[in-house]
């Protein structure tokens, strides 16, 4: 069973959700609402009434986006984004003083009396402050993306759709303007904003990414590794490379093939490398997410999103090509 997210497009607390299920490698049922009609049922189970809703298969309702996000990536968190420095500060000041301004900013015909012209320039002055923290890595804190990256760009993205030619034209937003520019011009972005109709009861019951599958656990899965890597994780334990040349640290998952894939996956990468094993892995045994994700084609190729234990590959052969004559 899967659980249950109640969501909105273009709500940034719905996106930063959105974002870490999708980073996960992790699968829901998309109800997706609209905020001036919200359904019986999510308000049943979260009275208070905001987007987004997560609820577990057990019937524990999570409403808070953050805590959303920390229950994710505590499935899986492949690139590491919960052992970066702490990032509770910032999205402290992201949810609490910057979306206050951000909104009468945004918004302002919602709040007479407000002055759109002073939340405009104290929203500003977070911006630019956060834009100086922006370290030669390109992150808030520190060399890697942390919870406090992933966490207020949806938020950074609202801003820049209120005042693009402001926020793309100043100087001092420069490094801001590069990180934002991170997440969406990513692949992912696409996928976290897909659309969906509003959910009915009885209705259609889409999957949240719609472009993804669950993996079927009776059929064995297949990795091709260059034996100097196989050899390296039998010394660690793990297997941590995503693709020839990529970590999983580096790309987010570990590309796998189902056994019609493999050939082809081998003529593509690696037809010129040195010696290649194949390993076969039971899905069974694997306890980091799973998850059939569609390439550019529209094509499904199963991913790991974690790293692989070496004692869930039940077979390692020397891979060799099929030779047509
Ligand atoms: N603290 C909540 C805030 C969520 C929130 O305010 N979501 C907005 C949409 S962006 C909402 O549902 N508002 C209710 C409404 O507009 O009726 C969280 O982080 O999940």
């Amino acid at each position: 069973m899967l659980p249950i997210l109640y969501s909105f497009r273009r709500c940034p607390f719905a996106i930063r959700a959105r974002w870490a299920l999708l980073h996960a490698g992790l699968l829901v049922h998309w109800r997706e609402i609209e905020l001036k009609a919200k359904p019986k049922e999510m308000l049943d189970a979260s009275p208070k009434g905001t987007v987004p809703v997560l609820i577990l298969p057990d019937g524990i309702v999570i409403d808070e986006s953050l805590a959303i996000m920390r229950w994710a990536l505590q499935q899986a968190d492949p690139r590491g984004v919960m052992t970066a420095r702490d990032s509770d500060l910032l999205i402290q000041v992201n949810d609490g003083s910057f979306k206050h301004h951000l909104d009468r900013f945004k918004y302002s015909d919602r709040y007479p009396g407000s002055s759109k012209e002073e939340h405009f320039q104290k929203g500003l002055e977070i911006l630019r402050r956060w834009s100086k923290c922006i370290s030669p890595n390109g992150w808030l804190l520190g060399d890697q993306m942390s919870l406090a990256d992933a966490a207020i760009w949806p938020f950074v993205r609202q801003w820049r759709l209120a005042d693009s030619v402001g926020f793309d034209a100043d100087q001092e937003l420069k490094p801001l303007r590069d990180w934002l520019r991170r997440f969406i011009e990513d692949p992912m972005f696409e996928r976290l904003m897909q659309r969906a109709d509003p959910w009915l009861p009885g209705g259609m019951q889409p999957i949240f990414p719609a472009d993804a599958i669950a993996i079927p656990m009776d059929q064995s899965l297949f990795h091709l590794a260059l034996a100097d890597d196989w050899e390296a994780a039998l010394l660690t334990g793990n297997y941590r490379v995503s693709t020839r040349g990529l970590s999983l640290e580096q790309v987010g998952f570990i590309h796998l093939s189902w056994q019609e894939q493999v050939q082809d996956t081998f003529n593509r990468f690696y037809a010129d490398a040195g010696p290649v094993v194949t390993l076969r892995i039971d899905p069974k045994s694997v306890s980091a997410p799973l998850r059939a994700d569609a390439i550019q084609t529209g094509v499904l190729f199963p991913h790991l999103y974690g790293p692989l234990p070496v004692a869930s590959v039940v077979e390692v052969t020397p891979f060799s090509p099929l030779r047509s004559c």
